[in-house]
Formats: C-alpha cells, structure tokens, sequence
C-alpha cells in the first residue's frame, strides 16, 4: 500500500512536470486495490480500469509499463498474458463484459481460475455493466464484480448515482453482493477471497462494493475543489487507509522500526526506478502507429503508409536541418 501510493505521488509528479500527458490519482484507495488482488491466484484473470494501477502493480506489472500508454509512448503498456491482468479499459464498464466473456471461455474449459473485474460507482450505470451482470447470471459464470465506490463519477456523486446502496443493485439480477469497508485492507481480503472461492467452486458470480474515497482529482486534468466540499475530504483524510492498517500493527507490536525503514526505503527505490525510467523511455517513432492495426497486410493502409512516410521524409533529416539552422 505504500508502494503504490508511493507509485501514485510519483507519476502525478511526472504529470505536473510534463512528462506524462494524464494520470489518474488512486490516492485513497490503496487498501480496496492491495486487500482484492492479494486474494487471487496467478492463472486468476483481471480486467482492469484505468485507476486500478495499484492492482496492475500487485499483479507484477512494472511500473514503468504502467506509466507508458500515459506518456503517450505505447498503445498498451504490458502484454495481458504475461501478468493475467488486460490493458486498463479507459471505456467505463466494457471490461466488465469482458470478465464475464473470459468467465464463460473458463467453463468451456473446465478450467477452476476466476475473473475479476475491476470498476466504480458511476460504471454501474452503464449498459455494459448491466449486460454484463445479466450474462454473468444467467451462465453462474465464476466472475467477481469488483466496484471501488470511492463516492464521485468525475464531478458526479454517488448520492446522484443511486439512491439505493450500489451493493443492492446486484440482487435484481441474482447476484449475492457484499458491502466491505474499502478502506479496511484486512476487511476487502477477507470479502474477496468468500468471492473468488465461491466462483472457483461453481457458485457462480459476486458483486463485491469496497466502500472507498477518490482522495485526489478524477485525474490531473481535473479540480475537485470546483464540485467538492472540503468537509468531506477532511471526514475521508480520518480514514486513511494506511494509517489504520498502520495503527494496528503497532497495537499489535507488529510494526518494528526496521520494518518501517525497510518498507520506506523500497517505496523510494521503485519510485526512482520508474522516474528515471520514464524521463529514458524510447521515443516511439510515427511510422510504428501502422504496425498495430491489422494482423495482415492490408493495401488501403500500405498506400497511407506510404503516403505518410513521403510526408514525413518531406522535412528533410531533422538533425540536418537543425544544423542547417544552427551555420544560418
Ligand atoms: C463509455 C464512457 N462514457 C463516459 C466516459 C467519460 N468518463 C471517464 S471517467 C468517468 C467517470 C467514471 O466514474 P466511476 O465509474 O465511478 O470510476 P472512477 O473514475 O471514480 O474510478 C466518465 C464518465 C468514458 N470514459 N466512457
Ligand atoms: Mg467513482
């Protein structure tokens, strides 16, 4: 959890200085992401939002690949195959189909390994979503629905979402639901691990509602402090998830002064690792924009390829040019 909010300090530093274009600020939610994918096994599958960089680093992937799709440097930033997790769907819900697809292909197989999809508050409105449950129960597909409620849908409140707790919507589709403490690392655990044990043993489907709080913006490009009262921020800023799993473990004469430094000093190390990763990523090149559109070759895109490769080579060689410039 201190990794990763670590990870978070640092890529929206990235973003203020201008070496990513956007980040999604998962501050607050660290317990909700670390407590669910901590109950998975590996051969789990999960489809991920764009907030869930906290999962996404639980499950192995680098943090560099977390940041690169928001540098602009790649279309996706790891292979799904290699970490059983997909790319984050930036689409609100659509990976909730997704889960549940995937869901149904582990029954064909006769497979045990489970689904998990990974949403929020405002994604429960969504088609996709309600699709999605209504596969998911009709085929007792082994899916767990995971929503952070963290309170907002951008400018958004949940209170507009639904006036029903967002945990109740799932029994007018026959979906057992649970409604945990999100920002209770011990509590989610506990809550995902009763989800994924009964899908991995033919139970069936779960919704699960981490109740949570977005304590940051929707993402760098936004200003909560336009839609938001500070009250609230102040009455969430009490339940931090990290203090309280901290207080606990000195209550429990578990958190030494090694451990503290230990854990400190390994949020610094990956925090330098992904600065400088990310200010050294390889520039992609325009040309590549064309290697990822169909799997064959394809003649209406070789001739704009084509086209696109005159046009650029219509600038001449950019290091020339420059000293062209500099003798002028
Ligand atoms: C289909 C679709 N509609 C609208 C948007 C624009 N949009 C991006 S994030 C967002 C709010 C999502 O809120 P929530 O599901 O609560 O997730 P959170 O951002 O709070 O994690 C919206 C409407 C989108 N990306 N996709
Ligand atoms: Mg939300």
């Amino acid at each position: 959890m201190v990794v990763i909010r670590r990870i978070d300090a640092e890529a929206t530093a990235l973003q203020r200085q201008g070496e990513l274009a956007l980040w999604p600020p998962l501050l607050g939610q660290e317990a909700s992401q670390i407590g669910s994918a901590r109950a998975l096994r590996d051969d789990d599958f999960v489809f991920p939002s764009y907030r869930d960089n906290g999962v996404a680093y639980c499950r192995g992937v680098n943090p560099e690949d977390i940041v690169k799709a928001w540098r602009g440097n790649a279309l996706a930033g790891w292979d799904p195959y290699t970490v059983n997790v997909a790319t984050q769907q930036i689409i609100i819900g659509a990976q909730t189909l997704h889960a549940t697809g995937y869901a149904m292909g582990i029954q064909n197989d006769g497979a045990d390994s489970v689904a998990v999809a990974y949403f929020g508050d405002g994604a429960t409105s969504e088609g996709d979503v309600n699709e999605a449950l209504v596969f998911a129960a009709s085929f007792q597909s082994p899916v767990v629905f995971f929503c952070q409620n963290n309170h907002w849908a951008i400018s958004e409140p949940v209170r507009l979402q639904s006036h029903i707790q967002i945990a109740d919507r799932a029994a007018g589709f026959g979906i057992p639901s649970m409604r945990v403490d999100g920002n209770d690392v011990l509590a989610v655990m506990a809550a995902t691990r009763i989800a994924i044990d009964r899908a991995r043993h033919g139970g069936g489907p779960t919704f699960i509602e981490a109740v949570t709080y977005r304590m940051g913006p929707h993402t760098t490009a936004d200003d909560p402090t336009r839609y938001r009262d500070a009250n609230e921020l102040e009455d969430w800023a009490a339940k931090d998830p990290i203090a309280r799993l901290k207080s606990l473990l000195e209550r429990k004469g578990l958190l030494t002064e090694d451990l503290e430094t230990a854990v400190a000093a390994k949020a610094d190390a990956v925090a330098k690792a992904l600065r400088a990763g990310t200010i050294n990523m390889p520039e992609p090149q325009p040309m590549d924009i064309f290697k990822h559109v169909y799997s064959t070759p394809n003649s209406t895109l070789e001739r704009q390829q084509d086209h696109y490769s005159r046009y650029l080579a219509s600038f001449g060689d950019p290091a020339e040019a420059a000293s062209e410039e500099g003798a002028r």
